[in-house]
C-alpha cells in the first residue's frame, strides 16, 4: 500500500493542514533536507501555520521528485537508535521541481515574491569555491557555462544569482538566503560566491545595491547524522506505518539548528521545533566542523584502510578512537572559542555515543565521499594555526594521508573495497595530477601543490613532508602503524 493521506496511520504526521501556499524554496532535495529543515518547518508549521510550505528543487536527480510526486509529496524519516526505532510522516513540499531539467522555472520560483526564503542543502561540493583561493572557482566548467548562457543555468550559484536578478527587475521583494550546508560562515560564504557570480557576470549596478540591501544570507549551523536509505530502510516504514515509502530517510534522534535571526522576509517559527536563534552561530559552526565533521573524515579514512564499513565498526577501533581523542583534544578543540555557557566535555561524549550507533549503521563511504571539498571545511584552518605557532598537526597530516591512500592511492598500492565505494569528484583531476609521480613522495607532493589545498597551507614544507612521511607508513606497513606514528609524535 503506497503512502498517502488516505493510507499513513493516524498520528504519524508531522507538517500542518496547510494551505497549497509556498513561502521557501528549498536547493537540494536530499536526504540531509528531507531529516533537517524540513522536518523542523514541518514542526513549526504544526506549532503555528503559516504559508512557509516548501517548494523543494532536486539538483538532477529525477528519483526523489518521481518518488514524492507519487505519494503526495509525503516521505516519512525512519528515527534509529539503540532504544528504538519510530517513523514519522513529513507533510511540508508542496511542490516539486528538477533544476537540470526546468532552469527557467526555478529562477522564476526564486524571482517570485511570494517566496521569501530559499535555503539550501547542495553539499560542499556544490558552492564551487576554489580550494586554493577560497573565491568562486571562476576556472570551474560550469562556473564558465553559466556565465556564458545567462538562460540556461545549471550550478546553484548560478541558478541562485540569475534568480536574484529576476527578482530585482520584478519590484526587488526582500530574501533571505540559508545555507544549510557544513561550511564555515556558511551564510557570509553563500553571499560571497553568489556576489562574485554577479560580478563575473557584469550584473548592473542596481542588482549588486539592491542584493546588499535587501537579501540576507544567516549564517547557521546543521546537525543530525542522515545515511543513504537502504531497503532496511523501506522495510522498517513498512513495519512500523504498513505503507511502502519509496523516498524514506533514515537518520539519528539527535538533531541541531543554530540560526542567525537575520531574516529579511519573515520566517516559520522554527524555535518551535527546538532550532537556536543566537548571535554565535559562527562558534557553533566551528565547533560541530571540527570536533564532528574533522574526527568524522578521521574516523571514514582509518576506518576504511583498516576494512570498516561502518562508521561505528571504525570507531569502535581502539587505534582510531585513539586518534580522534588526539586531534579533538590536542588541535581542533584548542582552536575554537565556544560558545558561552557550551560544555565541550559533554559534547564530545555525545558525538562518541554518535558515532557508535550501530541501529543506525552509518558507512564509512559515505562520510569519506567528497573528501576534496569536505576536507577544506575541516582541516586547513586549525592546522594553520598550529603551525603558526611551530608545531605540526599530526591527527590533521593522519587525516589527509589517509584520504590520499583512500581515493588517489600511490602506485601499487591498493585501499580496498570500503575506499573504492567513496565517491570523489575530483578523483579524475587528482589522477592526472598524480600521473608520473617517481614515488610516494612525489606522489604527495602532486596532490598538496595541485591546487587541491590552499596555497597557505600547502606552503608550509613541514606539513607536506609528514603527510608524505605518514602515506609512507600507511602503504608499507598499514593504517594502524600510521597512526601510532602519528600518536606517538
Ligand atoms: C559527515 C556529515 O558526510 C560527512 O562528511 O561528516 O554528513 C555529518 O554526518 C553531518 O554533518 C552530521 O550533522
Amino acid at each position: 500500500m503506497r503512502l498517502s493521506h488516505a493510507t499513513l496511520p493516524a498520528g504519524r504526521l508531522i507538517g500542518a493542514a496547510a494551505p497549497e501556499r509556498t513561502g521557501i524554496v528549498h536547493l537540494g532535495l536530499g536526504n540531509f533536507h528531507r531529516a533537517h529543515a524540513a522536518v523542523y518547518t514541518a514542526q513549526a508549521l504544526a506549532a503555528e501555520p503559516g504559508d512557509w510550505g516548501i517548494v523543494g528543487v532536486a539538483n538532477r536527480s529525477r528519483r526523489v521528485v518521481d518518488a514524492l510526486r507519487a505519494q503526495e509529496n509525503l516521505y516519512s524519516v525512519l528515527e534509529l537508535s539503540p532504544a528504538g526505532e519510530r517513523a514519522d510522516v513529513v507533510d511540508v513540499h508542496r511542490r516539486t521541481l528538477v533544476a537540470a531539467d526546468d532552469a527557467d522555472e526555478v529562477v522564476a520560483t526564486l524571482a517570485d515574491p511570494a517566496h521569501r526564503i530559499v535555503t539550501l542543502t547542495v553539499s560542499e561540493n556544490g558552492y564551487h569555491r576554489s580550494a586554493r583561493t577560497g573565491d568562486l572557482d571562476l576556472d570551474a566548467a560550469e562556473i564558465r557555462a553559466d556565465l556564458a548562457d545567462p538562460a540556461n543555468p545549471r550550478t546553484t550559484v548560478g541558478l541562485l544569482a540569475r534568480g536574484l536578478e529576476r527578482r530585482a527587475a520584478a519590484g526587488g521583494a526582500p530574501l533571505t538566503i540559508l545555507s544549510c550546508d557544513n561550511l564555515q560562515s556558511a551564510g557570509t560564504t553563500t553571499r560571497n560566491m553568489v556576489e562574485q557570480f554577479l560580478a563575473a557576470a557584469a550584473a548592473p549596478q542596481e542588482v549588486l545595491d539592491w542584493v546588499a540591501a535587501s537579501v540576507t544570507f544567516p549564517n547557521a549551523m546543521v546537525d543530525r547524522i542522515v545515511p543513504g536509505a537502504t531497503d532496511e530502510t523501506r522495510e522498517g516504514v513498512r513495519r512500523l506505518l504498513g505503507v511502502d515509502d519509496a523516498a524514506p530517510v533514515p537518520a539519528e534522534a539527535f538533531t541541531m539548528w543554530v540560526i542567525e535571526d537575520h531574516f529579511a522576509a519573515g520566517r516559520p517559527r522554527w524555535e518551535a521545533a527546538g532550532a537556536i536563534f543566537s548571535d554565535e552561530v559562527e562558534a557553533y559552526e566551528l565547533v560541530k566542523l571540527r570536533l564532528l565533521n574533522g574526527s568524522h573524515s578521521l574516523i571514514a579514512y582509518l576506518g576504511a584502510l583498516d576494512g570498516r564499513e561502518t562508521i561505528p565498526a571504525s570507531r569502535g577501533q581502539d587505534f582510531v578512537e585513539e586518534a580522534v581523542r588526539a586531534a579533538i583534544a590536542d588541535e581542533y578543540l584548542p582552536s575554537i572559542a565556544l560558545p558561552t555557557g557550551f560544555d565541550a566535555d559533554d559534547y564530545v561524549a555525545s558525538l562518541f555515543t554518535r558515532w557508535s550507533n550501530h541501529s543506525l549503521g552509518d558507512r564509512t563511504s559515505r562520510v569519506g565521499s567528497d573528501g576534496s571539498t569536505k576536507l577544506l571545511q575541516r582541516v586547513p584552518e586549525p592546522a594553520l594555526r598550529l603551525l603558526h605557532q611551530g608545531e605540526v598537526p599530526q591527527q590533521m597530516a593522519l587525516t589527509v594521508a589517509a584520504w590520499i591512500c583512500c581515493v588517489v592511492p600511490p602506485a601499487g598500492f591498493v585501499p580496498g573495497p570500503v575506499a573504492d565505494a567513496m565517491q570523489e569528484p575530483a578523483r579524475a583531476r587528482l589522477a592526472q595530477a598524480t600521473a608520473g609521480a617517481p614515488d610516494v613522495r612525489g606522489h604527495v607532493g602532486a596532490v598538496l601543490h595541485g591546487g587541491f589545498f590552499p596555497d597557505e597551507l600547502t606552503a608550509h614544507p613541514e606539513f607536506v613532508s609528514r603527510v608524505a612521511d605518514l602515506v609512507e607508513v600507511i602503504v608499507t606497513h598499514g593504517v594502524r602503524a600510521a597512526t601510532r606514528e602519528a600518536l606517538s609524535a
